[in-house]
Protein backbone atom coordinates (compact mmCIF):
# COMPACT_ATOMS: atom_id res chain seq x y z
CA UNK A 1 0.00 0.00 0.00
CA UNK A 2 1.44 3.84 -1.10
CA UNK A 3 0.34 6.20 1.92
CA UNK A 4 0.66 9.91 0.42
CA UNK A 5 0.43 12.92 2.78
CA UNK A 6 -0.64 15.50 0.85
CA UNK A 7 -1.39 19.65 1.70
CA UNK A 8 -2.24 21.59 -1.10
CA UNK A 9 -1.03 19.59 -3.86
CA UNK A 10 -4.29 19.70 -6.42
CA UNK A 11 -2.02 20.51 -9.53
CA UNK A 12 0.65 17.46 -8.66
CA UNK A 13 -1.31 14.73 -6.55
CA UNK A 14 -3.06 13.00 -9.29
CA UNK A 15 -0.20 12.64 -11.90
CA UNK A 16 1.62 11.15 -8.26
CA UNK A 17 -1.02 8.67 -8.44
CA UNK A 18 -1.24 7.83 -11.91
CA UNK A 19 2.97 7.65 -11.90
CA UNK A 20 2.65 4.84 -9.11
CA UNK A 21 -0.15 3.56 -10.86
CA UNK A 22 1.45 3.02 -13.97
CA UNK A 23 4.41 1.00 -12.37
CA UNK A 24 2.44 -1.22 -9.50
CA UNK A 25 -0.92 -1.68 -11.49
CA UNK A 26 -2.83 -3.35 -8.69
CA UNK A 27 -1.43 -1.07 -5.72
CA UNK A 28 -3.93 0.38 -3.21
CA UNK A 29 -2.99 4.10 -3.22
CA UNK A 30 -3.98 6.21 -0.20
CA UNK A 31 -4.14 10.14 0.45
CA UNK A 32 -4.17 11.30 3.79
CA UNK A 33 -5.16 15.19 3.13
CA UNK A 34 -5.61 17.87 6.14
CA UNK A 35 -5.34 21.66 6.08
CA UNK A 36 -6.02 22.10 1.80
CA UNK A 37 -7.10 25.15 0.69
CA UNK A 38 -7.60 23.77 -3.00
CA UNK A 39 -8.80 20.20 -4.87
CA UNK A 40 -6.69 17.73 -3.16
CA UNK A 41 -8.78 15.25 -2.22
CA UNK A 42 -11.03 16.02 -5.19
CA UNK A 43 -7.94 15.51 -7.58
CA UNK A 44 -6.92 12.65 -5.62
CA UNK A 45 -10.09 10.52 -5.46
CA UNK A 46 -10.46 11.32 -9.41
CA UNK A 47 -7.18 9.56 -9.64
CA UNK A 48 -8.32 6.49 -8.11
CA UNK A 49 -6.95 7.21 -4.53
CA UNK A 50 -8.64 6.43 -1.15
CA UNK A 51 -8.85 9.90 0.23
CA UNK A 52 -8.74 9.56 4.45
CA UNK A 53 -8.58 12.84 6.38
CA UNK A 54 -6.26 13.37 9.65
CA UNK A 55 -5.66 15.59 11.98
CA UNK A 56 -3.37 18.67 11.12
CA UNK A 57 0.28 17.85 10.06
CA UNK A 58 2.58 15.99 8.24
CA UNK A 59 2.91 13.44 11.02
CA UNK A 60 -0.85 13.14 11.86
CA UNK A 61 -1.17 12.41 8.37
CA UNK A 62 1.63 10.00 8.04
CA UNK A 63 -0.08 8.10 11.36
CA UNK A 64 -3.27 8.08 10.09
CA UNK A 65 -2.44 6.53 6.82
CA UNK A 66 -0.28 3.86 8.50
CA UNK A 67 -2.77 3.06 11.13
CA UNK A 68 -5.04 2.58 7.97
CA UNK A 69 -2.47 0.62 5.93
CA UNK A 70 -2.21 -1.93 9.30
CA UNK A 71 -5.83 -2.40 10.08
CA UNK A 72 -5.96 -3.24 6.44
CA UNK A 73 -3.76 -6.03 6.46
CA UNK A 74 -0.75 -4.54 4.05
CA UNK A 75 1.65 -6.54 3.35
CA UNK A 76 4.16 -3.43 2.82
CA UNK A 77 3.32 0.28 3.33
CA UNK A 78 5.95 2.51 0.88
CA UNK A 79 5.49 6.59 2.23
CA UNK A 80 6.19 8.83 -0.46
CA UNK A 81 5.58 13.13 -0.86
CA UNK A 82 2.43 13.93 -3.57
CA UNK A 83 4.39 16.79 -4.90
CA UNK A 84 6.02 14.67 -8.00
CA UNK A 85 9.82 14.67 -6.06
CA UNK A 86 10.09 10.86 -5.66
CA UNK A 87 10.03 8.99 -8.64
CA UNK A 88 7.46 5.71 -8.68
CA UNK A 89 10.46 4.25 -10.92
CA UNK A 90 11.71 3.39 -7.46
CA UNK A 91 9.55 1.65 -6.14
CA UNK A 92 10.11 -1.84 -7.18
CA UNK A 93 14.22 -0.98 -6.21
CA UNK A 94 12.64 -0.27 -2.19
CA UNK A 95 11.09 -3.68 -1.84
CA UNK A 96 13.11 -5.65 -3.25
CA UNK A 97 15.29 -3.76 -0.36
CA UNK A 98 13.15 -4.66 2.00
CA UNK A 99 12.70 -8.33 1.62
CA UNK A 100 16.40 -7.96 3.75
CA UNK A 101 14.82 -5.01 6.40
CA UNK A 102 12.59 -3.86 8.23
CA UNK A 103 12.66 -0.26 6.76
CA UNK A 104 14.07 0.95 3.51
CA UNK A 105 14.74 4.86 3.43
CA UNK A 106 15.30 6.54 -0.75
CA UNK A 107 18.23 8.17 -0.40
CA UNK A 108 19.16 11.29 -2.63
CA UNK A 109 22.78 11.48 -1.32
CA UNK A 110 24.09 8.15 -2.42
CA UNK A 111 24.01 7.86 -5.87
CA UNK A 112 24.92 10.13 -8.55
CA UNK A 113 24.24 13.91 -7.49
CA UNK A 114 20.47 14.62 -8.78
CA UNK A 115 18.68 18.18 -8.21
CA UNK A 116 20.48 21.15 -6.94
CA UNK A 117 19.47 21.55 -3.65
CA UNK A 118 20.07 25.09 -1.87
CA UNK A 119 23.14 25.34 0.05
CA UNK A 120 21.21 26.26 3.12
CA UNK A 121 19.28 23.45 3.17
CA UNK A 122 22.03 20.92 2.26
CA UNK A 123 23.93 22.14 4.79
CA UNK A 124 21.02 21.69 7.53
CA UNK A 125 20.37 17.89 6.54
CA UNK A 126 23.38 17.04 6.35
CA UNK A 127 23.94 18.53 9.69
CA UNK A 128 21.02 16.68 11.32
CA UNK A 129 22.18 13.74 9.49
CA UNK A 130 25.43 13.54 11.01
CA UNK A 131 23.94 14.39 14.51
CA UNK A 132 21.23 11.60 13.72
CA UNK A 133 23.75 8.88 13.34
CA UNK A 134 25.50 9.24 16.48
CA UNK A 135 22.09 8.86 17.95
CA UNK A 136 21.15 5.86 15.86
CA UNK A 137 24.94 4.07 15.99
CA UNK A 138 24.71 4.21 12.28
CA UNK A 139 25.23 5.96 9.57
CA UNK A 140 22.24 7.62 7.68
CA UNK A 141 22.68 9.66 5.01
CA UNK A 142 19.54 11.14 4.40
CA UNK A 143 17.47 11.67 7.56
CA UNK A 144 14.48 13.96 6.02
CA UNK A 145 13.75 12.06 3.16
CA UNK A 146 9.97 11.15 2.67
CA UNK A 147 10.20 7.86 0.78
CA UNK A 148 10.28 4.84 2.62
CA UNK A 149 9.34 1.38 2.82
CA UNK A 150 8.36 -0.24 6.06
CA UNK A 151 7.22 -3.50 6.84
CA UNK A 152 4.03 -3.91 8.57
CA UNK A 153 5.26 -5.92 11.74
CA UNK A 154 8.09 -2.63 12.10
CA UNK A 155 5.42 -0.18 11.10
CA UNK A 156 2.99 -2.00 14.00
CA UNK A 157 5.99 -1.43 16.41
CA UNK A 158 6.37 2.12 16.14
CA UNK A 159 3.12 3.25 14.76
CA UNK A 160 1.17 3.02 18.50
CA UNK A 161 3.12 6.10 20.15
CA UNK A 162 4.30 7.73 16.57
CA UNK A 163 5.35 10.85 17.18
CA UNK A 164 2.63 13.68 17.35
CA UNK A 165 3.90 16.04 15.34
CA UNK A 166 7.64 15.30 13.81
CA UNK A 167 8.29 11.82 12.30
CA UNK A 168 11.64 12.31 9.95
CA UNK A 169 15.02 12.01 12.06
CA UNK A 170 13.52 11.54 15.44
CA UNK A 171 11.46 7.93 13.71
CA UNK A 172 14.51 6.55 12.32
CA UNK A 173 16.63 6.45 15.25
CA UNK A 174 13.73 5.24 17.10
CA UNK A 175 13.66 2.58 14.62
CA UNK A 176 16.82 1.73 14.68
CA UNK A 177 17.42 1.59 18.47
CA UNK A 178 14.38 -0.87 18.26
CA UNK A 179 16.20 -3.42 16.97
CA UNK A 180 14.98 -2.75 13.51
CA UNK A 181 17.22 -3.47 10.49
CA UNK A 182 17.21 0.30 8.61
CA UNK A 183 18.48 0.46 5.12
CA UNK A 184 19.29 3.32 2.57
CA UNK A 185 19.06 2.75 -1.03
CA UNK A 186 20.55 5.57 -3.91
CA UNK A 187 16.86 7.15 -5.56
CA UNK A 188 17.38 9.81 -7.79
CA UNK A 189 14.93 12.72 -6.51
CA UNK A 190 13.71 16.08 -8.27
CA UNK A 191 13.00 18.73 -6.69
CA UNK A 192 8.91 19.64 -5.84
CA UNK A 193 6.81 20.19 -8.94
CA UNK A 194 5.24 23.07 -7.55
CA UNK A 195 3.29 24.78 -4.71
CA UNK A 196 4.91 25.50 -1.21
CA UNK A 197 6.86 23.18 0.63
CA UNK A 198 6.47 22.84 4.09
CA UNK A 199 10.06 24.07 5.02
CA UNK A 200 9.69 27.16 3.26
CA UNK A 201 9.46 29.57 5.69
CA UNK A 202 11.32 30.94 8.58
CA UNK A 203 9.75 28.01 11.01
CA UNK A 204 12.00 26.23 9.01
CA UNK A 205 14.75 26.93 11.72
CA UNK A 206 12.93 25.79 14.27
CA UNK A 207 11.49 23.03 12.67
CA UNK A 208 15.72 21.56 12.62
CA UNK A 209 16.35 22.45 16.20
CA UNK A 210 13.17 20.36 17.61
CA UNK A 211 13.85 17.55 15.18
CA UNK A 212 17.55 17.63 16.53
CA UNK A 213 16.12 17.76 20.13
CA UNK A 214 13.72 15.22 19.29
CA UNK A 215 16.55 12.73 17.67
CA UNK A 216 18.66 13.25 20.72
CA UNK A 217 16.19 12.64 23.39
CA UNK A 218 15.08 9.34 21.07
CA UNK A 219 19.16 8.54 20.94
CA UNK A 220 19.01 8.35 24.91
CA UNK A 221 16.73 5.97 25.02
CA UNK A 222 16.43 1.86 25.66
CA UNK A 223 18.06 0.14 22.73
CA UNK A 224 16.50 -2.97 21.76
CA UNK A 225 18.84 -5.01 19.94
CA UNK A 226 16.62 -7.90 19.20
CA UNK A 227 14.44 -7.75 15.69
CA UNK A 228 10.78 -8.04 15.58
CA UNK A 229 9.67 -11.83 13.96
CA UNK A 230 9.84 -11.24 9.94
CA UNK A 231 7.34 -12.40 7.41
CA UNK A 232 7.60 -12.47 3.59
CA UNK A 233 7.36 -9.71 2.26
CA UNK A 234 4.43 -9.90 -0.52
N1 LIG B 1 -1.74 15.86 5.08
C1 LIG B 1 -0.70 16.70 5.16
N2 LIG B 1 0.33 16.59 4.30
C2 LIG B 1 1.35 17.46 4.42
C3 LIG B 1 1.40 18.47 5.40
N3 LIG B 1 2.57 19.16 5.25
C4 LIG B 1 3.20 18.60 4.20
N4 LIG B 1 2.47 17.59 3.69
C5 LIG B 1 2.77 16.73 2.55
O1 LIG B 1 3.93 16.00 2.88
C6 LIG B 1 4.76 15.83 1.75
C7 LIG B 1 6.13 16.39 2.08
O2 LIG B 1 6.04 17.80 2.24
P1 LIG B 1 7.07 18.76 1.46
O3 LIG B 1 6.61 20.17 1.64
O4 LIG B 1 7.22 18.28 0.08
O5 LIG B 1 8.40 18.58 2.30
P2 LIG B 1 9.83 18.31 1.72
O6 LIG B 1 9.77 17.23 0.68
O7 LIG B 1 10.70 18.08 2.89
O8 LIG B 1 10.20 19.68 1.05
P3 LIG B 1 10.57 19.97 -0.51
O9 LIG B 1 11.90 19.32 -0.75
O10 LIG B 1 10.60 21.44 -0.65
O11 LIG B 1 9.49 19.33 -1.34
C8 LIG B 1 4.04 16.52 0.59
O12 LIG B 1 3.29 15.57 -0.14
C9 LIG B 1 3.12 17.50 1.30
O13 LIG B 1 1.94 17.80 0.56
C10 LIG B 1 0.28 18.57 6.30
O14 LIG B 1 0.22 19.44 7.17
N5 LIG B 1 -0.71 17.67 6.13
MG1 LIG C 1 8.65 17.33 -1.07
Amino acid sequence: MIVLPARNEGPRVGRVVAEVRRILPDVEVIVVENGSVDDTAEAAARAGATVLRSGPGYARALRAGFAHALAAGAPWVVQMDADEQHPATALPGLLRALEHADLVVGSRFLGAPGYRIPVHRRTAIGALGAWASVFAGQRLSDVTSGLRAWRPEALAALVADFPEDIADANLLVRAVRRGLRVREIATPMRPRAGGRSMHAGPESALFALRMLVLTAHEGLGPRIDRAPPRVGVG
